[in-house]
């Protein structure tokens, strides 16, 4: 068999360590998923007591899952790929995504004991006591909104950190967790040898060593200098001490950290060649499942909050909105995220106040109505909002004048609630650079065709549609592949090389050019309307 043969015989496995669940997916070389498997936290490993895989605490703010629990996991899930038939044998590859922020704090007996894992006992029993946290903090916990403030003051205020890390003070951003810890906690901080992100953490478990945090992952933690991709020596000193030490290295997302432990090739029957890339965070997994390669290229997910992220290439970090992260498969580029709170809740509340519950019923409301709906702008705040930050909640609207009203037909409200939502998203991701060329639409309310021709007008921008279930799990694998193909050329390779089989989407709707015409020029009344809403 010629090496390009044998390249055909290869899978690649990709993990992704979510809120609620650890699952994996398998590719083979032409990208066809072949095998997956998924642990539910709460159904399958209800020894944890988490609910949706946390426990909430009753502070209300504070959120956070026990690492144990994923590490049982693993060895779960593995059981069940064997069972699928997946033939471990031939995965060439492995690489994860984790959700982002949650940290991992393991004592110095950690590494001896990942490094010396016993194939004949399972994972769990052989990491119990290796945790100086027990409870890792996770990206839910709102907690640290003391650290936040102390960090933003000492690093020259909100905007200096967005330029510095690519986000202002997140409460769940691991540098601000890290801080309480320190604060809180002083021994457990001393306790602790090395602190991992979620995603480097399983990517230790793979290794049987500290795997290094991966450059897009790393960009969460209000930690690292986004354009240099290294620790900020400033960032690092206002948190707690010796911390460099504690964190290790920063890697680039497509890097080779290991091969395989024996435990895999034992117990599992993996082969000791397997190598194991960088894991990475969920959203820039996604952008790889998603294949948004180019800069401009963009996705919008309409679920329960509506989320926005793209490939960038001039990072223009806000002290009022989104992140830059540093992107997962390109080592000189960025990618960029915005997230709505008032997503699919919202416009189901308009459907169900002016539609009577009916889609179809929204769908020809929309359609009543034209493009830029008579110079009407609606705000439709269910829930506080978070970009931009709004605290107050309720519905405010206004006429082509900028005259506050009380009330809209219901087909005005229908096309206010979504070109609202839209125009938010340009205003905002604009802000922090994002120019989307081509949209892909994902989530439920992707298969609207009304809502997403909106979308295409207000961008001026084609937008396709294509679901891609699962997309964290399968960017995982495919980074599996395009790492493994890099250490094979020696050299990096461009992801587009790497993945040689088509995306499989399709166009849903092409922008018009007029409506986008108008679109634009509502958008400075739609930013000063939104600051008296705001109350800014
Ligand atoms: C992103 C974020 C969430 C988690 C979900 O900043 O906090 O999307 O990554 O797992």
């Amino acid at each position: 068999m010629n090496s390009g043969q044998r390249a055909k015989e290869h899978l690649f496995l990709g993990l992704d360590s979510s809120t609620q669940s650890l699952k994996a997916c398998v590719i083979d070389a032409r990208l066809n998923v072949v095998h997956e498997a998924a642990v539910n936290f709460d159904a399958d490993l209800p020894e944890f007591g988490t609910e949706g895989g946390v426990h909430r605490h009753p502070d209300g703010l504070t959120v956070t899952s026990p690492p144990l629990m994923w590490v049982a996991a693993l060895d779960l899930l593995l059981e069940r790929l064997r069972q699928a038939g997946c033939p471990a044998g031939r995965i060439a590859a492995v690489s994860g995504s984790g959700q982002q922020h949650g940290s991992v704090w393991l004592k110095a007996e950690a590494r001896a004991a990942l490094r010396g894992l016993d194939p004949a006992r399972p994972l769990r029993a052989q990491l119990e006591g290796v945790f100086s946290v027990p409870e890792s903090p996770v990206w839910m916990d709102s907690s640290t909104g003391p650290q936040c403030a102390e960090r933003e003051r000492a690093l020259g205020g909100a905007q200096a950190l967005a330029e510095l890390t690519g986000s202002r003070a997140y409460e769940r951003f691991t540098g601000n967790q890290i801080a309480k810890i320190y604060q809180t906690a002083p021994e457990r901080y001393a306790a602790t040898d090395r602190i991992a992100l979620v995603s480097s953490f399983m990517a230790s478990l793979w290794v049987g060593d500290y795997a290094p945090i991966d450059a897009a992952d790393g960009s969460g933690m209000n930690l690292m200098n986004l354009r240099a991709k290294d620790w900020a020596p400033a960032a690092l000193e206002c948190t707690a001490p010796e911390l460099r030490r504690r964190l290790g290295p920063i890697m680039p997302s497509h890097a080779v950290v290991g091969k395989v432990h024996r435990y895999y090739v034992e117990r599992w029957g993996f082969a000791g060649h397997g190598l194991v890339i960088a894991f990475s965070g969920d959203n820039p997994c996604s952008l790889a499942g998603l294949r948004l390669l180019r800069p401009g290229e963009t996705a919008i997910s309409l679920g329960t909050s509506d989320t926005i992220f793209a490939s960038l290439a001039e990072p223009r970090p806000s002290a009022t909105e989104g992140h830059v992260f540093a992107n997962p498969v390109d080592p000189e580029g960025y990618m960029a995220l915005l997230c709505h709170k008032n997503g699919s809740l919202t416009r189901e509340h308009v459907r169900n106040e002016c539609a009577g519950g009916s889609w179809d019923t929204f769908n020809a409301l929309l359609a009543r109505t034209p493009p830029g709906n008579e110079g009407r702008i609606g705000f439709y705040l269910r829930e506080p909002e978070i970009t931009p930050p709004i605290l107050r909640t309720g519905t405010f609207r206004f006429d082509g004048q900028d005259r506050p009203v009380e009330r809209f037909p219901p087909e005005a409200d229908v096309r206010a609630v979504v070109e609202g939502q839209f125009l938010s998203m340009r205003l905002h991701s604009g802000r922090i650079g994002l120019r989307p060329a081509r949209i892909l639409a994902t989530g439920g309310a992707s298969t609207n065709r009304a809502i997403v021709k909106v979308m295409a007008d207000v961008f001026g921008a084609p937008v396709d549609a294509g679901e891609q279930p699962n997309s964290a799990a399968v960017g995982a694998a495919y980074r599996a592949l395009h790492g493994w193909r890099c250490a094979e050329q020696g050299a990096f390779v461009r992801f587009e090389k790497a993945l040689t089989a088509p995306a499989r989407v399709a166009r849903a709707a092409e922008p018009d050019r007029a409506a986008h015409w108008l679109y634009s020029a509502m958008l400075e009344r739609y930013a000063a309307l939104e600051k008296t809403v705001s109350g800014g």
